[in-house]
């Protein structure tokens, strides 16, 4: 059974020259898909149109989160901790200072919040800053449910 609209490799142009809608008997309402010399494409990849297809599950799922947690202890200066804010997590002094004073007051508290690799890897960076610099600040990651 071929459908309305359509005959093999032809597709039909609504209405024009089509007798029960023009009167032109020389309108063209028959066009083929391909022009020929072309090669009927074998698969998606040579040459035919890619159609998306609306129903299909995307293929990416966002990756896991993981926060950088500041811990509090009683000797690192204030003022190291904003600095290692600053420097590692591209905060400006205000804010720097607010999450200084959150984990000095509440134990802890949240740097930033990355994939896993950049998690791991800036609170690396800080442990072995602190370190260098003979202070005891400690950094670690714990998984986010974002
Ligand atoms: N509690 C430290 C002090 O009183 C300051 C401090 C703040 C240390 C935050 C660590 O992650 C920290 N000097």
């Amino acid at each position: 059974m071929i459908p309305i609209g359509e005959f093999n490799d032809t597709v039909r142009l609504a209405g024009a020259g089509n007798p029960a809608a023009s009167s032109d008997p020389w309108a063209i309402d028959w066009l083929p898909l391909r022009m020929s010399g072309e090669d009927e494409p074998e698969s998606e990849d040579e040459g035919g149109l890619a159609v998306e297809d609306a129903e299909a599950k995307p293929e990416l799922k966002r990756p896991p989160l993981f926060k950088v947690v500041l811990l509090n202890d009683d000797y690192t200066p204030m003022e190291f901790v904003v600095e290692v804010l600053e420097l590692f997590f591209k905060m400006n002094r205000e804010q720097a200072t607010q999450i200084m004073l959150t984990v000095h007051t509440q134990g802890r508290g949240v740097c930033g919040i990355y994939t896993r690799d950049i998690a791991e890897t800036k609170s690396a960076q800080v442990n072995q800053y602190a370190r260098d610099h003979q202070h005891p600040l400690l950094c670690e990651i714990e998984a986010s449910e974002d």
